[in-house]
């Protein structure tokens, strides 16, 4: 699987472009999801992944989530490839899940001042909320969220995976993305150039990896999922 906001939409959890309302709304996403923005502003930063965080913390799984994970008990191997930061598909028991783009409930320091990362349970911290971030309490720089941001280099394992399971995909099934984030989009293209892979492509809309798919399944992953294993079942 690669998936993206778009699986987590029915949850009640904005997809990328939608999470920019209120205060943040006039910022273009690659304006704040950078560390140059956290830099500059880090409390405004801050404020809008606490905003995303809280959001996440009050929504459970979809019917697209459970499906792909009930996959699991059909297929010898199944395993999902996720640009989303909302953990969901862990909380759905996918059980090989890759965070490509990494976990909004983690946080660590800016400088990794302890080793790349240094993570920081920020449960454990004191500070003045409405200042923004929560200092380091090893080196006093700022604490962010364990989040790859634009111009960030993903997390090598994390990729590495990805790219060898894409590269031997059988079938892929693209759920919920634009197809516009690299390198995340490249997998679909890999799977087809090295595997010869089926692309299934599971969104409402077209996108950018239409073009290359073998079937577009066009409606709403929480629908479509449920129905693509129903019909795998009934299979003779
Ligand atoms: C890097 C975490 C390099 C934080 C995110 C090559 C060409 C051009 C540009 C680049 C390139 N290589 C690198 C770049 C730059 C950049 C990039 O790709 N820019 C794009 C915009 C052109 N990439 C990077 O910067 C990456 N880093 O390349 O480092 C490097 C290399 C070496 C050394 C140093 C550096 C890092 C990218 C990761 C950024 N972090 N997220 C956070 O979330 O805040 S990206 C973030 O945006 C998401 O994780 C996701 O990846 C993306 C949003 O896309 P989608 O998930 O697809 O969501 P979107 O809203 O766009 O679409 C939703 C879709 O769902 C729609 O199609 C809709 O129709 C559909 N949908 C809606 N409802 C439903 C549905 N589908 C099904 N069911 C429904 N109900």
């Amino acid at each position: 699987m690669l998936t993206g906001a778009g699986v987590s939409a029915e949850s009640g959890v904005p997809t990328f472009r939608d999470a920019l309302t209120g205060l943040w709304a006039q910022f273009d996403p690659q304006q704040l999801a950078t560390p140059a923005a956290f830099e500059t502003n880090p409390k405004l930063v801050w404020d809008w992944y606490e905003y995303r965080r809280s959001l996440v913390s009050k929504v459970k799984p979809n019917a697209g989530h459970y499906a792909i994970a009930a996959l699991e008990d059909m297929l010898p191997h199944v395993a999902v490839v996720t640009q989303n930061i909302d953990g969901l598909h862990q909380a759905a028991g996918s059980s090989d899940v890759i965070t490509l783009h990494g976990d909004i409930t983690r946080h660590k320091c800016f400088a990794n001042c302890q080793g790349d990362p240094t993570m920081i349970d920020i449960t454990t911290l004191e500070w003045d909320q409405e200042a923004g971030p929560p200092p380091c309490p090893h080196c006093g720089a700022y604490v962010r969220p364990d989040v790859v941001w634009f111009t960030e280099r993903l997390p090598v394992d994390a990729l590495d995976r990805a790219n060898a399971l894409s590269g031997k995909a059988d079938v892929m099934l693209i759920v919920g993305t634009s197809g516009v984030v690299q390198p995340a989009a490249q997998m679909p293209y890999r799977a087809k150039r090295f595997n010869g892979a089926y692309l299934i492509d599971v969104n409402p809309e077209q996108n950018a990896h239409t073009a290359i798919v073998d079937l577009h399944l066009d409606g709403p992953s929480g629908e479509v999922l449920p129905q693509v294993i129903k019909a795998m079942r009934d299979l003779p």
